[in-house]
């Protein structure tokens, strides 16, 4: 087998979640991961499949993944037997701070002389004191768009080069201190990178690690793809750590860059002759101006494809949107969030609709024929009380009621957990948007994850609802969201069952978690939750698909969803993905 020049390793949260599991919460029920977040920044594809081209062999390892899958799992092994030119680790979501760190400290252990990259938003975010704090970290990668610099970095290392000109990266320099290298690269469009699962299914079978490659627990199964139409945002909502004012600070970008439509509609071609599964276009097609949009749905029209295609909105689309996607796209679907029920707390948030665009949108989309329409509420806003929480499940009554006998809108409540996102508007100035940040630094994150229920891990309170008010919110309104889907067919009454029965028993355990945090002595504390937290399927139990049923959130797929012959075709042939050359 070839020898590997850069290991990318994808962390879990808390590493040592298999020894001693915390109640995470329904804090990844609206996302495909479990509360361990097994799930890779889509970036590691691209720069994979960008490193190769330019000579270096790369290894994706899911280690978040394989630690779920077997219990027996050996990570030290794995790093022990593993000498690449270079370890890469994604502290992408600050959620991975506790697992990322962790493996960095086990990889010096083993290989002193090997380097640790760190890269992603949160790592950008906390470069310096990264370096500063944890001497089993060399780089730190910073910036939305680490592709051309990483080659950069991998060649320096193999050439025993110095540092300095290496655009985006934060070093330590000898006795000279931390170097903070300026963030120069900053494509202005995402057309010489590919997220190409064609390379990724002849990784795969490079590294014999179908596993490794996976990007969460059910995937084969329910092969669901994502396509990028950019990098960076133009809205500004308040709590989020990818906004256009996030950005601009942290990456230096001052406006997305977005792949050509052209590019986007062929990766969408892509990914359709090989899985017949549905493609989530990540990203407002209409967010960089109606004539993308158009053009994108001009390509999309060329060829019919059976995948379903949900399209994410940032702003409810117009009737005449809707109607380009409804003539080009076979089986499109919709995501969007309007956060809140209340507009003024969706305001405060940052998002800059009412509710009547949003319900003309849902009146407008049933009848142009979508196939279903997902609506994601969240909790822990601006403004937003416990009372508010309730009457945004009341609100979901009144449009399930109005667009009846349509059974495919579909409402999400989740919690804006387990954290904050640093960088974001109200991480930067909690008290002026009514927040109470409990933890501030890497330290204080890592240790959070620590701790045993999603409660304590929760870095933030706000001015509305402290802790506790937005656990018990979470649960209460989950409960009476479960009941309406059952009430109005969208869901069956095992599943509405089981959920009601995993609240119940969650509340529960954190009822007992509580109790034993107020004991006075920590010997005496450790023991108690030691013993609680060990109980068989715990993970299972009390953390996972707690708010809503995991499958809630599928697409329709057609039964058979991979096509193999094609898929070993393209392993056998050597064509090239699709990107605008150099
Ligand atoms: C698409 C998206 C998702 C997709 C994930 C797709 C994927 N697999 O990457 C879904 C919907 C599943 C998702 C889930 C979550 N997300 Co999200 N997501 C986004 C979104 C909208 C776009 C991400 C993006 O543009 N990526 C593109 C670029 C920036 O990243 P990339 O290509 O993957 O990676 C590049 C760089 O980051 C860097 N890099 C990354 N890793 C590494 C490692 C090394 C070694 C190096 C050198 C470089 C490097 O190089 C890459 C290539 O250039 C952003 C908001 C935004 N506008 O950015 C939020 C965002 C990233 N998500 C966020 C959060 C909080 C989450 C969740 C934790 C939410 C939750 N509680 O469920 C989960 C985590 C899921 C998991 N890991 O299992 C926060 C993160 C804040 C923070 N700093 O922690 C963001 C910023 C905003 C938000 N609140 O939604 N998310
Ligand atoms: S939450 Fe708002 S700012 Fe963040 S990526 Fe979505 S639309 Fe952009």
């Amino acid at each position: 087998m070839a020898t590997t020049d850069l290991i990318l390793l994808h962390p879990p949260t808390y590493y040592d979640f298999r020894k001693r599991p915390g109640i995470y919460g329904p804090i990844s029920d609206v996302v495909p991961s479990t509360p361990i977040f097994e799930m890779y920044p889509i970036g590691f594809t691209s720069l994979s499949e960008y490193l190769e081209r330019h000579g270096f062999k790369v290894r994706i390892i899911n280690v978040a993944l394989k630690m779920i899958k077997d219990d027996r799992f050996d990570v030290e092994k794995l790093i022990r037997k593993n000498r690449p030119l270079a370890y890469g680790i994604d502290l992408h979501w600050m959620a991975h701070v506790h697992g990322a760190l962790a493996l960095a400290e086990m990889i010096k252990r083993f290989h002193p002389d090997i380097p640790v990259i760190l890269g992603g938003l949160s790592a950008t975010y906390y470069h310096e004191e990264i370096l500063c704090q944890y001497p089993y970290v060399d780089f730190v990668m910073r910036g939305d768009s680490t592709e051309k610099p990483l080659v950069q970095l991998l060649k320096a290392i193999r050439q025993k080069k110095g540092f300095k000109e290496i655009p985006n990266l934060t070093y330590r320099d000898g006795g000279n201190g931390i170097q903070v290298n300026p963030i120069t690269h900053v494509p202005q469009d995402l057309n010489d990178i590919a997220i190409d699962y064609r390379h990724i299914m002849k990784k795969v079978v490079r590294y014999m690690d179908p596993v490794g490659y996976q990007p969460f627990v059910d995937w084969y199964s329910y092969p669901v793809t994502a396509v990028f139409t950019c990098r960076g945002c133009t809205y500004h909502c308040r709590t989020c750590g990818g906004s256009s004012k996030t950005f601009r600070s942290m990456a230096n970008r001052t406006k997305p860059a977005y792949r050509s439509p052209h590019l986007l509609a062929q990766d969408i071609f892509s990914i359709s002759e090989h899985l017949n599964a549905p493609i989530m276009i990540i990203g407002d097609i209409f967010q960089p101006g109606e004539a993308y949009g158009d053009t994108f749905l001009r390509e999309m029209k060329k060829k019919k494809i059976d995948n379903h295609i949900a399209f994410e909105f940032f702003v409810p689309p117009s009737r005449d949107q809707l109607e380009k996607i409804a003539g080009s796209v076979k089986y499109f679907n919709i995501e969007i969030s309007p956060e809140s029920h209340d507009e003024e707390v969706r305001k405060a948030f940052g998002r800059p609709y009412t509710n009547s665009p949003l319900e003309k949108m849902i009146a407008d989309a049933i009848e142009l024929g979508c196939k279903r329409i997902d609506l994601f509420f969240m909790i822990g806003l601006p403004k937003q009380t416990y009372q508010s929480v309730m009457e945004t499940v009341d609100y979901c009554r009144l449009l399930l009621e109005r667009f009846q006998p349509y059974d495919k809108l579909i409402p999400f409540i989740s919690p804006l957990a387990p954290f904050l996102d640093p960088g974001s508007t109200v991480f930067e100035e909690p008290e002026k948007y009514g927040y109470r940040l409990l933890y501030r630094t890497v330290e204080e994150h890592r240790q959070a994850l620590t701790t045993p229920s999603w409660k304590y891990i929760l870095n933030y309170e706000t001015e509305w609802m402290d802790r506790n008010e937005i656990v018990a919110s979470t649960y209460e309104s989950g409960r009476r969201l479960n009941r309406l889907k059952t009430e109005f067919g969208l869901i069956d009454r095992k599943t509405a069952e089981s959920v009601e029965m995993r609240i119940d028993r969650a509340l529960l355990m954190m009822e007992e978690i509580d109790r034993i945090m107020a004991i006075p002595d920590p010997a005496q504390r450790e023991s108690l939750l030691e013993s609680m937290l060990n109980r068989p399927q715990s993970l299972q139990n009390y953390s996972m698909s707690t708010v809503c049923e995991k499958r809630e959130l599928e697409w329709p797929t057609r039964f058979i969803r991979m096509n193999l012959f094609k898929i070993i075709k393209t392993l056998i042939a050597r064509k090239k993905p699709t990107i605008r050359h150099e």
